[in-house]
């Protein structure tokens, strides 16, 4: 089995204690419904029945059984938003093995960090993504890890010897096909975290506490089997996966739409036509349907629409305010994170709490204080950092014995690096951040992944990421470089992205400097930087 930071046993009882815990596979969401013919999902112009779903799990889940797929392995996964993704995840969690879900705009960089982290045994990619056209990253995967014998590619017709085709495999016959989940209490799959640190990190993730989080989200959220769920972000996101998520609306047998991206050219004909009740964004995409229905004049194509969940980024109050009348719907905003805690504003709460707050806890055994610089409680009203544990947080990141040193406190609390106050209530409203981290419109950036990066060209002898604001973002992007040589922006940016990096994580600003402000101490001072940054933006008359 895959080690992993386990809970400590006398709260693995109370959590079973409690009804939270239930001891069974996640993948068990669909399998509760093996016999429903009710639509499950519909992406594009396909539609899958539950029924139809499950087969197609099994028949893939078989598949790779017999290709030597093994409980206790891992697979390097890499898909768009396509019912695929959905198969593909039950498949593996009804064979047992676990996967990294890498989002469809990672790279070769990121791709080779998770493999590097979980030593795949298996690759499930696309061959319309553009590090899979050809064979290159297939073989460098190969290479650095003998184990990886799996190769499945989806968007491909032929099987051979390198690598096989999905739809081959999710046509194969069943044959006597018996699951062999991993225990409930390990490792189901890894989620991804924004994270702050040079390599991407991975969250161990248990069936247990996952399970928990979508099921006691469903009551909060207003999920049940009328539930017409539009996932329009990233399917793999802990987000839209699971706060409630797709996940949540399989569970209690609604229909998810999947579209391609949040845009409203892809979302409002898929709302009209399949009568969306329920979706969610982050919050430049509500900037963008808003300014779409202020130029249409009319909302009326999203007239199905009855909660919109916005989260992933800080959310300003004004456009808050002006979610029921621009969409007709009801705003329920969320703080989540892939670590595990995710808050809640609860339908009926009154104005202050809805448009102002970031919400409460899923679950009351969800402990939550807020410490000073010292570690130290605050008092109610009073910003600082958030430390959490619970049955649903994971007790800490994967191989990363040093980092959870810092990341958690001698009794297991996790520090988030988000600055909140919390109020009597429970009620948390989020401040701002003190982890060195960008938040580009929902997408985490680790300022270190990057800067590192940057380091590697040559010319480059220092480099630190900030954040500049931005009036739809929130947040971009600025790179402050100082280099041996006089090197364009531009040049530099290209550099960054044969790095093989996401493009969401290329700086949207490069400024050559002559040298870095230093802190007393001798860090960079990156205060000093976004300050430079701000006061150049409203010197070019650029900012918020
Ligand atoms: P990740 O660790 O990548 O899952 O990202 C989680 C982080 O996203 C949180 O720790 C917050 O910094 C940020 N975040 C999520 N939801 C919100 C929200 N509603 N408002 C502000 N920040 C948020
Ligand atoms: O930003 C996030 O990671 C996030 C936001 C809302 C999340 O993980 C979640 C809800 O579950």
């Amino acid at each position: 089995m895959i080690e992993f930071n386990r809970w400590p046993v006398d709260l693995a009882e109370r959590y079973r204690q409690k009804g939270y815990w239930i001891d069974q596979p996640l993948s068990e969401i669909l399998d509760i419904h093996h016999e429903n013919n009710a639509i499950a999902l519909i992406c594009g112009e396909q539609v899958w029945r539950y029924r139809e779903l499950n087969d197609a799990v099994n028949r893939l889940a078989a598949a790779l059984l017999r290709r030597g797929a093994r409980r206790g392995q891992t697979a390097l996964v890499q898909l768009g938003n396509e019912a695929e993704f959905y198969i593909v995840f039950f498949a593996l969690l009804r064979v047992g093995v676990a996967p990294v879900n890498a989002l469809f705009s990672h790279q070769r960089s990121e791709l080779t960090a998770y493999a590097q982290q979980i030593q795949p045994d298996i690759l499930i990619a696309d061959r319309e993504h553009r590090q899979f056209h050809d064979d290159v990253l297939i073989n460098q995967l190969k290479s650095d890890h003998q184990n990886l014998n799996i190769v499945v590619l989806h968007h491909t017709d032929s099987s051979l010897a390198q690598s096989q085709s999905l739809a081959q495999l999710m046509s194969e016959d069943m044959g006597d096909f018996v699951p062999t989940p991993t225990p409930a209490d390990e490792v189901a799959f890894f989620q991804l975290s924004g994270g702050s640190t040079g390599t991407p990190k991975l969250i161990p993730r248990t069936h247990n506490d996952y399970y928990y989080s979508i099921r006691a989200s469903n009551p909060i959220c207003g999920v049940n089997s009328y539930t017409r769920y539009l996932c329009a972000l990233p399917a793999g996101h802990n987000y839209p996966l699971s706060s409630p998520g797709a996940l949540g609306v399989f569970y209690a047998g609604g229909q998810v739409i999947l579209t391609p991206n949040p845009s409203p050219e892809s979302c409002f004909p898929a709302i009209y036509q399949h009568h969306v009740n329920m979706t969610a964004l982050v919050p430049p995409a509500v900037s963008i349907w808003l300014e779409c229905i202020n130029l249409r004049g009319s909302a009326d194509e999203l007239a199905s629409l009855k909660v919109l969940l916005v989260g992933g980024a800080p959310f300003g109050e004004t456009l808050a305010r002006r979610i029921q009348n621009a969409l007709g719907c009801q705003l329920q905003q969320v703080f989540g994170m892939a670590e595990g805690l995710v808050n809640y504003t609860r339908h009926g709460d009154d104005d202050i709490h809805t448009f102002t707050m970031q919400g409460r806890p899923i679950s009351e055994d969800d402990e939550v204080w807020i410490a000073n610089s010292q570690g130290q409680p605050v008092p109610y009203g009073e910003p600082g950092l958030l430390m959490t544990r619970g049955p649903y947080t994971f007790r800490g990141y994967y191989r990363s014995p040093e980092y959870n040193q810092r990341v958690f406190d001698a009794n297991g609390f996790y520090c988030s690096g988000d600055v909140v106050t919390q109020y009597p209530d429970g009620y948390l409203k989020v401040i701002g951040r003190e982890k060195d981290q960008i938040n580009r419109g929902g997408e985490k950036i680790a300022a270190e992944e990057i800067e590192h990066l940057l380091l590697r060209h040559p010319a480059v002898t220092y480099a630190a990421l900030v954040a500049i604001p931005d009036r739809l973002m929130g947040e971009k992007t600025c790179a402050y470089v100082v280099t041996r040589e006089t090197i364009k922006p531009a040049v530099l940016r290209r550099w960054l992205r044969e790095q093989g990096i996401a493009d969401y994580k290329l700086p949207d600003r490069v400024e050559t400097l002559p040298e870095l402000p230093l802190t007393p101490v001798g860090k960079i001072n990156k205060q000093a930087l976004r300050a430079l940054a701000a006061a150049n933006l409203e010197h070019q008359g650029d900012a918020l």
